[in-house]
């Protein structure tokens, strides 16, 4: 780092940041994904939205809530989608607010996966790498429960990779400033990534270089249609949620990481809850794996505060931190960061209504 901070004085978190060539961030802050779960019944964003979206725009860059790429990604009640016309009009309105305030947004682009239900696109397959399924039930409608998946035929994953370029497409006639690719959190893509979830033996299975070589394809497609200035990742070396860990996972991610710095995109972003989790098979946090196989622009987050996330930046441990749930509770986060100002304690009660 060239930079010169002051840990405590939160200095360092204020700076502007250059994503690259195209896109300079305000500051340091990023806003998480957040799934809200209030798009209309035709998966579109709402007024609502616009407005809870716009509140936010000081932060450096807002990353939106998951957003799905396609029908059959659907795990969830009235998440967003960006494949129709109304949806890209919707969002359209949400960027167009976000730009007007002075701020930067990218789509998360979404497919779940083995996390999908059938209930929400009319029935038919759930695809995932491989016909491993999890325990549980959809989140707000516990009489879903998870079915087993499809593995995915090559003819489906050439249809998925072509769906994510084309969701990539319609996100820049949406006026994103691009996309955050979601390859975290036990979803489609990192269904590929962990050999609890791929148990495949075709060239998408069984070797780090087969298991990396979807979300390579993604990644490729998006950066053809885009541009790897506009495409960022999220992904989760650490098995924790949808997910069970398996210590030869360390070698997918070994061989996929560095794969993925020669591919030069916006940034690489962390999925987890909370980075002071460890992981023995990576040596320790998801944070840390990942800043010691990959040069390129790095986002933290996971409980972090304002404070812990400036001492973490100052000490090279990322470059820029995402936060989550304070932003729930504060859509003024930036500025109460900025001021000094009290934040408002997150709570799960806060996820009933858009603020
Ligand atoms: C999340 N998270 C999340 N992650 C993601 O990649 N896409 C998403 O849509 C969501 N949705 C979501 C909803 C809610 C209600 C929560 C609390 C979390 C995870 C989120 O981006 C972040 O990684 C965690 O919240 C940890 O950061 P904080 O909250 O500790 O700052
Ligand atoms: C219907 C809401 C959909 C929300 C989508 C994902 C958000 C989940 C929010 C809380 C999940 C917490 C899981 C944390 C796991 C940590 C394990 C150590």
């Amino acid at each position: 780092m060239t930079t010169q901070t002051t840990p405590n004085s939160l200095a360092n978190l204020f700076e502007t940041y250059s994503l690259n060539d195209t896109i300079t961030l305000n500051n340091r802050f990023l806003m998480a994904p957040l799934t809200r779960c209030m798009a209309d019944a035709d998966l579109v964003p709402t007024d609502d939205m616009v407005v809870y979206y716009a509140r936010r725009a000081e932060a450096g860059l807002i990353i939106t809530e998951a957003t799905i790429i396609r029908p059959d990604a659907q795990g969830y009640p009235n998440t967003p989608g960006i494949f129709t016309q109304a949806q890209i009009a919707g969002w359209r309105k949400v960027t167009d607010a976000v730009h007007a305030k002075g701020g930067k947004i990218f789509v998360q682009l979404w497919h779940t996966g083995r996390v999908a239900h059938p209930h929400f696109f009319g029935g038919g397959d759930v695809l995932a790498a491989s016909a491993q399924k999890i325990e549980g039930s959809v989140p707000r409608m516990r009489e879903l429960t998870y079915v087993t998946p499809k593995p995915a035929t090559l003819e489906d994953i050439q249809g998925l990779v072509r769906d994510y370029a084309k969701a990539a497409e319609n996100a820049i006639e949406a006026g994103f400033d691009g996309v955050e690719i979601h390859g975290a959190n036990g979803y489609l893509i990192d269904t590929f990534l962990h050999h609890d979830s791929n148990r495949r033996t075709d060239e998408y299975g069984g070797t780090p270089a087969n298991m990396s070589r979807f979300v390579l394809e993604v990644v490729d497609a998006v950066v053809a249609r885009i541009g790897k200035d506009r495409t960022g990742l999220r992904i989760s070396p650490g098995a924790y949620f949808n997910m069970a860990a398996d210590s030869r996972d360390r070698e997918v991610f070994d061989y996929f990481l560095p794969e993925l710095e020669a591919r030069d995109i916006a940034f690489v972003h962390i999925g987890i809850f909370d980075d002071s989790m460890e992981f023995d098979y990576l040596g320790g946090r998801a944070s840390s794996y990942v800043r010691a196989h990959y040069g390129k622009t790095l986002v933290g987050v996971g409980s972090y505060s304002a404070e812990t996330a400036c001492e973490a930046i100052a000490a090279n441990k990322f470059d820029l931190i995402a936060i989550g749930r304070p932003f729930i509770a504060n859509p003024d986060y930036v500025a109460r960061v900025r001021d000094g100002v009290e934040l408002v304690p997150y709570s799960d009660e806060m996820l009933a209504s858009l603020v």
